[in-house]
């Protein structure tokens, strides 16, 4: 009896090994295909994920984090094409928000993000912000395994620092560029204090406008602020449209990038899962609250009112430790 012919797909499946050495040859199909499986988490996903281990540990993971229009995706294609001068190979991850502010986005990135085309050295995938299992954080965290299995040298995150899902995932990042531009309302506002925490190197784009001199002086002096560790972070004008200040920045990146590489490949994986783990046991305690433990978390509430115990401690209490 004739079998009927397997499709492209259930071959790429059938075969992960294959699938694997092609995903290395920068065969675009083959990394779409694994991207796909395990952004969506598929039932091939388990299997893909364990043959993509020896590979995983490779890639520098870079997160591009700040306001709708700041110029994220202009200076990732600017920032793509220096290094693919360097001979290095790139994935990109665009989280793509589905805000109404930044609706088109993914469109938007099409357009700006032209140094991806006609290239296998570069390989770019927009993930939607609705529809992950287990969230957007964690496809995240696997598509970054599947661009690190493909061989990419560097893998570079784009996420709109407006909510902490987008400061979540800028955290998975093992170095963190925040960028602001002139004329985005208030500098520093729009500069959630969260990103200015969390920065590797700031990064004020669209030099070329006026006030661009203005904003890194408030950013500056928003630094200074911090603890004493923010002082080091430097803060750099680039102008993401021609490339100027590109090396520079390329430059910083890699000054953070050097030291989290002496850490080793495993430190640099466990950082994400710990991350991961860490966002699914708040996770699962909050839901443990909502769905239950009604009367010990009441008792506690009356103990906060009565001034026995403060929150933090009633919540140590609540999980135990
Ligand atoms: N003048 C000037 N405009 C720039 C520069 N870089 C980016 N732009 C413009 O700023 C606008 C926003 O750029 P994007 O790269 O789409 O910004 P983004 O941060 O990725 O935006 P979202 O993904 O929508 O949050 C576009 O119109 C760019 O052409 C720059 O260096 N100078
Ligand atoms: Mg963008």
């Amino acid at each position: 009896m004739a079998h009927p012919k397997p499709s492209p797909e259930t071959q790429d499946l059938a075969d992960l090994k294959g699938l694997l050495a092609r995903m290395r040859t920068g065969e675009r199909r083959a990394i779409s295909r694994a991207v796909t499986e395990l952004e969506r988490l598929s039932a091939a996903a388990p299997r893909l994920l364990e043959a993509m281990q020896p590979h995983l540990g490779h890639a520098l993971v870079v997160g591009f984090t700040g306001p709708p229009g700041a110029g994220k995706s202009t200076l990732i294609n600017a920032y793509t094409q220096h290094l693919r001068a360097e001979k290095k190979s790139v994935g990109i991850i665009a989280v793509d928000p589905s805000s109404p502010i930044s609706g088109g986005a993914i469109l938007g990135d099409r357009i700006r993000m032209t140094a991806t085309l006609d290239d296998d050295g570069v390989f770019m995938r927009s993930l939607a912000s609705r529809g992950h299992l287990g969230g957007l954080c964690p496809a995240a965290v696997r598509v970054i395994d599947a661009l690190d299995a493909a061989g990419k040298d560097i893998i570079l995150l784009e996420t709109v620092g407006t909510g902490q899902t987008d400061i979540d995932i800028a955290e998975v990042a093992d170095v963190r560029v925040v960028l602001t531009a002139p004329g985005l309302g208030d500098d520093i506002q729009a500069m959630k204090s969260g990103l200015l925490e969390i920065a590797d190197v700031l990064v004020v784009n669209k030099a070329d406008r006026e006030g661009a001199e203005r904003t890194l002086q408030h950013l500056k002096g928003a630094l200074s602020l911090k603890a004493d560790a923010r002082g080091k972070v430097p803060v750099l004008k680039v102008i993401a449209a021609t490339g100027a200040g590109v090396p520079e920045l390329a430059e910083a990146i890699d000054a953070v990038g050097t030291s989290v590489a002496a850490g080793g490949a495993q430190a640099r994986r466990r950082r994400r899962a710990r991350y991961l783990i860490a966002r699914a046991a708040a996770d699962l305690v909050a839901d443990r609250i909502r769905m239950g433990q009604g009367g010990e978390l009441d008792e506690l509430a009356d103990a906060v009112l009565g001034g026995a115990l403060l929150p933090s401690q009633a919540a140590a209490k609540l999980i135990g430790s």
